[in-house]
């Protein structure tokens, strides 16, 4: 029979234990068991490039998807690409421009992934916005993941930059329920920041965009410092883009007629493959795609993440 104030000791433990042990424990995140204790950065997640910018009409030029968010997220995209710009005065998603091709309000879409969040609560996503009009982070973004009732799903690292082996696993990231990583290509380490959106070339750098290559040549082509080359993870833009109008500077656009071999296994695992070497014999964390729904992605990044 143990005294009473060792009983209290021990139930006050336990209630200690109980506040600081998240109270499940993920058995499954992004699908796989094993992926629970992979790193964050040691997972290849498919990305959707223009993510709103979706049209089934494949006479909508400037648009490089067909189908619409929740369709990408249950396809299994987990890295949703988009640009946001004012219109008048409330952030939209656009593509160049808002007169080119209009996506809405920011809240909305975020509104439409936090639905699927919810409805998916063992998956880790990743939002990668990009910022053309220096759009203050901390004034006119962080609002609208408020408003959307994200901010609290974000993962927000204890310092900046986090090395390619400092993320957390993505079953840690599900315990705690700070499964979104929100980055950024401009602004985000600039005056106004804000903790939820982190800056994307510290941590993540890209191979070149716009390529008409479809060798897809790989080479560093956007990055900031501290971190060296191989510390980042890496993003292939692995869309194969067609000039239309030969003639200058040409107009280009992405080849959706092309998209079948594009995405297809050969290609990525090829654009994979030549870039490895230059990022630390990893294989790139994001690849990022136009007609997601087209080819065999899904394929080629199981493939990358040994799923048999
Ligand atoms: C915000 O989201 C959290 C969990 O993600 C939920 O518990 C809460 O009810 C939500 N709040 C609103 C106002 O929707
Ligand atoms: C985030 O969670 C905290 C408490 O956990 C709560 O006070 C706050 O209202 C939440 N914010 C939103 C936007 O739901
Ligand atoms: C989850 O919470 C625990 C306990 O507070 C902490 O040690 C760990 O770093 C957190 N992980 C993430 C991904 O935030
Ligand atoms: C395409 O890339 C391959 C591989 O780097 C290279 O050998 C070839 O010359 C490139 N083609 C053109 C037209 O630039
Ligand atoms: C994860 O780690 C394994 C083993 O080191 C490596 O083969 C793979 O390329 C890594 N993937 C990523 C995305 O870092
Ligand atoms: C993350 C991202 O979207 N990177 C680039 C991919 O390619 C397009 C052009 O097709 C660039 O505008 C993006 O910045």
């Amino acid at each position: 029979m143990l005294p009473p104030h060792l009983w209290s000791f021990i139930s006050a433990t336990a209630v200690a234990l109980a506040a600081t042990t998240p109270s499940r424990r993920a058995t499954v995140c992004n699908g796989h068991a094993e992926f629970c204790s992979r790193l964050y950065s040691n997972v290849t997640y498919i990305g959707a490039h223009d993510s709103f910018a979706f049209s089934e009409d494949p006479l909508a030029l400037a648009a490089d998807q067909r189908v619409d968010i929740p369709t990408q997220l249950d396809l299994g995209v987990r890295l949703l690409q988009a640009q946001g710009h004012m219109n008048g005065d409330v952030l939209h998603f656009c593509h160049t421009s808002c007169e080119l091709f209009d996506g809405g309000p920011v809240l909305n879409y975020l509104q439409l992934v936090k639905t699927w969040l919810d409805a998916n609560p063992n998956e880790v996503l990743t939002l990668l916005f990009t910022n053309p009009e220096g759009l203050s982070p901390a004034g006119v973004w962080k609002p609208v993941f408020d408003a959307a009732n994200i901010t609290n799903l974000t993962y927000v690292p204890p310092s900046l930059p986090v090395t390619q082996s400092q993320w957390p696993t993505l079953g840690s990231m599900v315990d705690n329920g700070t499964r979104v990583v929100v980055f950024m290509d401009a602004e985000a380490n600039g005056p106004d920041p804000t903790p939820i959106i982190l800056p994307e070339f510290t941590m993540v750098w890209e191979n070149p965009f716009s390529v008409t290559n479809a060798s897809f040549p790989c080479s560093v082509n956007r990055i900031d410092g501290p971190l060296a080359t191989e510390e980042h993870m890496y993003l292939i833009n692995h869309s194969l883009n067609i000039n239309i109008i030969p003639i200058g500077s040409g107009v280009i656009i992405s080849d959706p007629l092309a998209a079948p071999t594009t995405n297809g296994i050969t290609s990525i695992l090829a654009d994979a493959n030549g870039c490895t070497p230059l990022g630390g014999n990893r294989a790139p964390a994001f690849v990022l795609l136009d007609f997601v729904n087209i080819g065999e992605a899904f394929q080629a990044v199981d493939l990358l993440n040994g799923i048999p």
